[in-house]
């Protein structure tokens, strides 16, 4: 990554701490034991590093605490809710926004609006609960990322782009009415937070404009992603983060967002639209799944909190620190030439387990015994993203699918951990590494019928 003009240093200093527990060597293990070797089974309180997810996570600022003594609790047309509207129009440039409490019912009433059963949603690559939403509505969800973004070794600067050829192709073949929507994650999560460019994101306008498809950000990371047009992409450099994320918005025709990650807030999210017809359908959906159009789902004094948070995420001193230290965390690992996928990306470390356990197949879940071993090791908690969150039979032939990538995250939270806790998890990340044949493989001992990873116990084998 280019080296940014400022100081990557923390733009805050810590007014209220949270304490940690600490726990012994031995009390680990009998936790993970107790978990069924499973991290989503671990109470929160016996984690030291808690790196299972980067939503929902961050450290509010004094601004976002002052704002919620200002919650105007009003079950119609409350103040906070006038803030929030007028805020995401500025930032996004759409006409029409609804509150929603996190992202997935924003993606629910989306999928809803456009989706018929045989349809088709093409993306980059869609999130797990995007996907879900895309599938209950009986449509399929088509991931065509480029091929760069799959490989763990290449070096790209923007390994969220969609393929456009492939992109016009499926098109063509499946006919335009067979497509309800072009949807881009950015930044895209599933590989590791990888931006998307704007050059792609102009590119696929064009494709929706010559087939007549409405085309949406899943915006969850959208201030990440302005900030690596920012540092890579030609033409940006000079450019506010607000400025490009305006020119992001300006290519889409509306955007789901989930602002438990840069809104900067614990509970949100919201749904933007420019398309009016749409827009009053999706508010009788939101009353009947979330609530009254000037609040839906949150309180005044969340909505608040909210149109602050999307501000401090587009300020570029906090943008340098945020992607910084999630570079700073990989790059130790990197050093050390442990298995990371690069570039790293925006929220997270993803660590390639095909290369760093090639001595467990990946039916025995090398990503889970190898965050069983950091827990242990360390107290961090990171999650495997693999065989046991993706694979599945083929109900048809019986065959057994794997995922093309097999991961363990170490998602960041925002503001939250200092850069000595980086160092413990690099250490014990590099220590795992350097005696990684002593690992062995896990056996499935239970396992629900859906979603399994967030439920399942293993043992070790
Ligand atoms: C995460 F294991 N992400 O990364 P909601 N779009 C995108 C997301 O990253 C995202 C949502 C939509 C989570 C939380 C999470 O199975 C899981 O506000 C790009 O969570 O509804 C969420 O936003 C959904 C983790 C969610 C999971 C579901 O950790």
């Amino acid at each position: 990554m280019a080296t940014y003009p400022f100081p990557e240093a923390e733009p805050f200093r810590i007014k209220v701490v949270e304490p940690l527990k600490m726990t012994t060597r031995e009390e680990r293990e009998r936790i993970i034991r107790e978990a069924h070797y499973n991290t989503f089974n671990i109470r929160s309180e016996d984690v030291y590093i808690d790196l299972l997810t980067d939503s929902g996570t961050a450290a509010m600022s004094q601004d976002q605490w002052a704002g919620l003594m200002l919650g105007d609790e009003a079950y119609a047309g409350c103040r906070n809710w006038f803030h929030l509207e007028e805020t995401v129009r500025d930032i996004t440039g759409f006409k029409y926004v609804l509150p929603t409490h996190q992202g997935r019912p924003a993606e629910n009433i989306l999928t809803a609006l456009y989706l018929r059963p045989g349809f088709a949603a093409l993306g980059n690559m869609f999130f797990d609960t995007t996907r879900a939403h895309v599938e209950t509505k009986g449509a399929l969800p088509r991931d065509l990322i480029i091929d760069e973004g799959l490989d763990t070794t290449v070096y790209h600067p923007f390994k969220g782009n969609i393929d456009i050829d492939k992109l016009e192709e499926y098109i063509k073949r499946e006919t335009p009415e067979k497509i309800g929507f072009i949807m881009l994650t950015v930044t895209c999560n599933n590989n590791g937070g990888q931006p998307v460019s704007m050059e792609n994101i102009r590119a696929v306008r064009e494709v929706a404009d010559k087939y007549g498809l409405p085309f949406f950000l899943d915006a969850a990371r959208y201030a990440e992603n302005a900030f690596f047009i920012k540092m890579r992409e030609e033409g940006y450099a000079d450019k506010s983060l607000k400025e490009i994320a305006r020119e992001m918005f300006s290519y889409a025709d509306g955007c789901t967002m989930s602002a438990k990650k840069d809104g900067l807030v614990n509970m949100g999210g919201f749904l933007a639209l420019n398309d009016e017809a749409k827009f009053r359908e999706a508010q009788q959906l939101l009353i009947l799944l979330e609530g009254f159009p000037t609040y839906g789902g949150l309180a005044g004094r969340d909505l608040e909190a909210l149109a602050r948070g999307l501000r401090e995420a587009l300020d570029e001193r906090y943008m340098a620190y945020r992607v910084g230290q999630v570079h700073y965390l990989g790059n130790q690992m990197l050093k050390a030439g442990v298995p990371v996928f690069q570039p790293i990306g925006g929220h997270c470390v993803l660590l390639d387990m095909k290369r760093f356990l090639p001595h467990i197949p990946q039916d025995q879940f090398p990503s889970e015994a190898f965050c069983a071993e950091l827990y242990v090791d360390s107290g961090t908690r990171a999650i495997g993203l693999g065989f046991l969150a993706f694979g599945r039979v083929d109900r048809e032939s019986g065959e057994v699918i794997y995922p093309p990538l097999e991961v363990v995250r170490m998602a960041v939270p925002r503001r939250v951990y200092t850069n000595n806790h980086m160092d413990v998890v690099a250490r014990s990340v590099i220590n795992i590494y350097e005696r990684r044949e002593t690992l062995r493989g896990m056996r499935l001992t239970y396992e629900p019928p859906m979603l399994r990873h967030f439920r399942a116990h293993l043992e070790p084998l």
